[in-house]
């Protein structure tokens, strides 16, 4: 017999089973149900299709009920016999590129919250906030000779790499990152740190440093591939995961000048503790940018210019955009030295109007230089 036809009479023999009134002891348990929406970061848009399966071990089984939310993000997954459930949010075929999650928003399965589910119980309010798959924004080709490794290996090449989700600094290895040279050969780093950008809430960017060409006589570096398995998660998640497979990603050349990455809204949970923070405003948003960053052309910590041509656009539920200066600019003097500055900035922003979406943060070209001393182009970002 083959085995796809065994599978079938298994199947329906499973059919058979469950529609026997050998199991009709259950009908006197009357099941539960647990309710939710599902949106997505940023702005929170409800999410149609994500399949959203409740799983328990029952009686000794594992059970497993799913169900699609609909258009308006709204979900219900009905017939659910009492017990402790995981709740799992996935991305439905065709639809957007979402890392899989759990109830209450972690990616990491040992990490989700259960829920208890009574007869009769409904259980409301098991929404999700899903968040894209991890990728890599950049990897920009930063200094030549230049830096060093903790081992005290010296004039050693670096790239920052920078990543849409925070990386967990104990899954970092120097073996996971191959760098791709212009004439075919691969070099590994002698060491990927998270640092200059060191905090907490800057985790994502791991700078490579190592051998990886001239930029004189070349080769330089072409590509990045990361190799082995890191664990991740989205800032502002619960929990580590780990990141799945990630595309390869051309380096940028030293020759060119720093760009922004990412901004995200810097939530009071992230926020806390932060050394360096906004001393002022009532909003805080983080830029990130693809290298360090210092003022050009003078490569000391960025002052007044810069603040005064950030900006911040909103658009508003009304439908108008919202151009929001900034009262400041924090996180600057990272380290004691400038050629340490990191590659991050937080915009100290005043209140901002209720429900207010983030759609750009501008600033003009020829004020901020990367660790080559390359001046940045105007930026017109768009998370
Ligand atoms: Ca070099
Ligand atoms: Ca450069
Ligand atoms: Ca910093
Ligand atoms: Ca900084």
């Amino acid at each position: 017999m083959s085995s796809k036809l065994a599978t079938l009479l298994i199947a329906a023999a499973i059919v058979a089973l469950s529609a026997s009134p050998a199991v009709a002891a259950s009908e006197f348990a009357q099941p539960g149900a647990i309710e939710g929406t599902v949106t997505a970061s940023p702005g929170k848009t409800p999410v149609e299709g994500v399949e959203v399966c409740a799983s328990a071990s029952v009686e000794g089984e594992w059970f497993t009920q799913c169900e699609e939310s609909k258009g308006n993000g709204h979900y219900e997954v009905i017939g659910l016999p009492e017990a402790l459930y995981r709740v799992q949010f996935k991305s439905g075929e065709g639809g957007k590129d979402l890392a899989t999650q759990y109830y209450r928003n972690t990616t990491n399965p040992n990490a989700a919250k259960l829920i208890q589910i009574d007869e009769r119980e409904t259980v409301t309010n098991i929404d999700a906030e899903m968040q894209p798959k991890a990728s890599i924004f950049s990897a920009s080709w930063g200094t030549d000779n230049a830096v060093g490794c903790p081992s005290g290996a010296q004039g050693l090449d670096n790239i920052p790499v920078t990543f849409s989700w925070f990386i967990r600094r104990s899954s970092i290895q120097t073996a996971d990152f191959r760098i791709v040279r212009s004439d075919g050969s691969v070099a590994k780093p002698t060491c990927a740190l998270q640092f200059p950008p060191n905090e907490r809430d800057e985790a994502q960017t791991v700078n490579l440093i190592g051998d990886f060409g001239d930029s004189v006589s070349g080769p330089t570096p072409k590509a990045i591939r990361v190799v082995g398995t890191l664990e991740g998660k989205p800032p502002g998640a619960d929990g580590w995961g780990q990141i799945g497979r990630l595309p390869k990603i051309g380096v940028d050349p030293i020759s060119d000048g720093p760009y922004i990455v990412d901004a995200w809204t810097l939530t009071p949970s992230i926020y806390r503790g932060d050394q360096n923070r906004c001393a002022t405003g009532k909003a805080f948003l983080r830029v990130m940018w693809s290298n360090g960053l210092t003022a050009y052309p003078t490569g000391e910590e960025v002052g007044a210019a810069v603040s005064a041509s950030y900006r911040a656009l909103y658009k508003l539920p009304n439908g108008k955009t919202v151009a929001v200066a900034p009262l400041a600019v924090a996180d600057l003097h990272d380290h004691e030295s400038s050629f340490n500055a990191d590659n991050m900035h937080d915009l100290c922003l005043p209140k901002l109007p209720r429900r207010a979406r983030l759609t750009g943060v501008t600033i003009a070209a020829d004020l901020i230089q990367d660790p080559n001393g390359d001046p940045n182009l105007a930026q017109k970002f768009k998370p």
